[in-house]
């Protein structure tokens, strides 16, 4: 059983502080891995430490820069969010190994993102977890732009061939229009309205837009927070199931 987990950026990183780890959070997400069976991948988001220098290099997943010293910046705070992550999950045990997208990833002048699925599909046939996330990467006609931890999941989950996906986010799951969790999603236009969404907005990872994409996947995929994070990786759905019938 292969699942991709995404750990929210601000599940892992007190989102108000620049560039902190949530150390509790964190520690409780990453006993929560140390138990699972399946095979994992894990991506995480960039919380306090990539979307403040983001914005600061005015670069998205549509806007990009050609300035080198800015990309690094990005890649770097990433890169130590990251240690932070393959570091927990190292002390429980867990064969963890960083995979950084900025060497690996890149996109088309459409947007089009390549991301190649034999490291880790080999890192996975060696017992090894690989722990990868949003980063910023090289972009033809636009420098470098934003590569969002969800659309690397969605990527990888279709290239791997994944049974599960599962996104932890500080919200319980998809909320109705009464804040309620809707249990479970098999098209977008019975949560559209809820979801704030119209066809042309959402393309910077909103629910709306995670939704969208986890529908498209056809993968099932399971949208919950922090506190279910065990349950999801004992197996069960908590949260909202986000799933197109088939
Ligand atoms: O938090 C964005 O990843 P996300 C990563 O999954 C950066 O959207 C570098 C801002």
């Amino acid at each position: 059983m292969t699942t991709v987990l995404k750990l929210g950026g601000s599940v892992v990183t007190a989102k108000d502080e620049p560039e902190t780890v949530d150390r509790e959070a964190l520690a409780d997400a990453a006993d929560a891995v140390a138990d699972a069976d399946d095979e994992l991948i894990v991506v995480h988001g960039g919380g306090s430490f990539g979307h403040p220098h983001a914005a600061a290099h005015a670069v998205s997943d549509t806007e990009g820069t050609h300035d080198a010293t800015g990309v690094r910046e990005i890649h770097d705070a990433m890169g130590e969010l990251n240690s932070a992550v393959v570091e927990a999950l190292q002390d429980r045990g867990v064969s963890a190994l960083p995979v950084r997208p900025l060497s690996v990833a890149s996109r088309d002048d459409d947007g089009t993102t390549t991301f190649p699925g034999e490291p880790i599909a080999t890192m996975l046939g060696e017992g090894f977890v690989p722990v990868t996330h949003g980063d910023v990467v090289a972009q033809a006609g636009a420098g470098a732009t934003i590569l969002s931890g969800d659309e690397i999941v969605t990527r990888l989950a279709r290239q791997l061939d994944a049974n599960r996906v599962g996104v932890c986010s500080t919200v319980p799951g998809v909320l109705d229009d009464d804040g309620r969790v809707i249990d479970r999603i098999s098209d977008f236009e019975t949560v559209a309205s809820a979801l704030g969404d119209s066809e042309a907005t959402d393309v910077t990872g909103g629910m709306a837009g995670k939704v969208r994409a986890l529908l498209e996947l056809g993968t099932p995929a399971s949208v919950f927070g922090p506190t279910e994070l065990g349950a999801f990786l004992s197996g069960d759905r908590p949260g909202t199931l986000v799933h197109r019938e088939q």
